[in-house]
């Protein structure tokens, strides 16, 4: 059997706002409602490859559509080569700079064309890539943000069960270190000491304040400690992963394959967690992960739990899959959870298709 390459034709980008069942209350910000940006990547042989992007800002949408529209007004016409095309799209835009926007509209194409390119095959993506479908451990990151410390009991009995997960993260850094150890004896109690607890600073700590609060909550057991202090600060953050025995987690905000490298040289992190938006999407992926591997170092995820969960599949060093479902009012077949793990189901591609009214109802652009 021989594939034909799959022609680029045009893209229809649609922003959505979906509700969420638990709103954020983070130090990067609060929100009730959650942006995403679909894409449709239409070829010439009718294939459409699918995407989306969760650009926290509802008006960010603003910027990155019509960067994702010039992409491919770019490429129009030409084979789908989802490497090749990465490598061109980031020549194209270097001159506004390798990250930010242009990486992240870079990810949105990349990730739709990989999706194309296993809808040709008849191949999921963990598939297409020489792995084979199957389960993904995951933790729910679906609450527990920086919310009254009240409720953080109930909410993490919850959080366990809508999975039968065995891992769940907390977000922390509340005015007084009391607080958060009040909020982490909420949660051990209410889920006991088998499950994991990831916690996450969400950079809102200060240099002075992250030694002292992790320095105090390095016996509790904490799973990781997950961006304590700015995430360019990375001397900060190689000071903290010499002195905390808790392993330092970074990822979220590397922008491409050389911010892993920048990172483990610096001996900024013992962990890893990809985001597909800001590390490039699948391509970004493929040339990521390894650098962490290859150093020994295990690589979690950050949001997209479908794109990602396909990665985690051929990824030499796996470790936890952030699983959270804010997508999944657009998506008309959200991936299933067994005992904790995300099921990659045996559907050609990323396995995503949209749930067509649901957008309409959401769509606000
Ligand atoms: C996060 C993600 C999305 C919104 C707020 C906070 C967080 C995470 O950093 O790791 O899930
Ligand atoms: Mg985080």
């Amino acid at each position: 059997m021989k594939l034909e390459p799959l022609v680029c034709q045009s893209v229809e980008v649609r922003p959505v706002l979906v509700p969420l069942k638990r709103p954020i209350v983070s130090k990067v910000g609060a929100f009730d409602q959650w942006p995403l940006i679909l894409i449709d990547l239409h070829t010439r042989e009718g294939i459409v490859g699918r995407s989306y992007l969760e650009p926290y800002l509802k008006q960010a949408a603003k910027y990155i559509v019509p960067v994702i529209r010039d992409l491919v007004a770019a490429r129009a016409g030409t084979p789908l080569c989802p490497l090749d095309d990465f490598q061109h799209a980031r020549r194209a835009l270097h001159l506004v700079g390798y990250e930010g926007i242009t990486m992240i509209a870079i990810a949105a194409l990349d990730m739709a064309a990989w999706d194309a390119l296993g809808q040709a095959a008849g191949l999921p993506l963990a598939a297409l890539l020489g792995g084979a479908v199957g389960k993904v451990p995951a933790y729910n990151s679906n609450g527990l943000w920086l919310s009254d410390v009240g409720g953080l009991a109930e909410e993490a009995a919850a959080l366990v069960a809508e999975g039968g997960f065995h891992a769940l993260k907390l977000r922390l850094g509340r005015e007084r270190l009391q607080d958060d150890l009040d909020a982490i004896r909420s949660v051990r109690e209410a889920v006991g000491e088998d499950t994991k607890l990831m916690v996450d600073f969400n950079q809102g700590l200060s240099f002075d304040d992250a030694l002292r609060r992790c320095h105090a909550l390095d016996d509790q057991g904490l799973y990781w400690f997950e961006e304590p202090v700015a995430y360019t600060n990375t001397d900060g953050h190689a000071q903290l992963a010499r002195e905390i025995r808790t392993p330092i987690q970074l990822g979220e905000n590397f922008y491409g394959p050389r911010d892993v490298w920048k990172a483990l040289q610096a001996g900024a992190c013992d962990c890893v967690m990809l985001d597909m938006m800001r590390i490039g999407g699948v391509s970004g992926w493929l040339r990521a992960a390894p650098i962490a591997s290859a150093a020994g170092i295990p690589v979690s995820t950050h949001l997209y739990p479908e794109a990602c969960a396909h990665l985690m599949r051929i990824t030499e060093t796996p470790h936890w899959l952030e699983w959270q479902d804010w997508g999944y009012p657009v998506l008309k077949a959200p991936f299933a959870l067994e005992d904790g793990q995300l099921i990659v189901p045996d559907r050609p591609g990323l396995g995503i298709e949209w749930d067509e009214p649901a957008v309409k109802r959401f769509q606000y652009e």
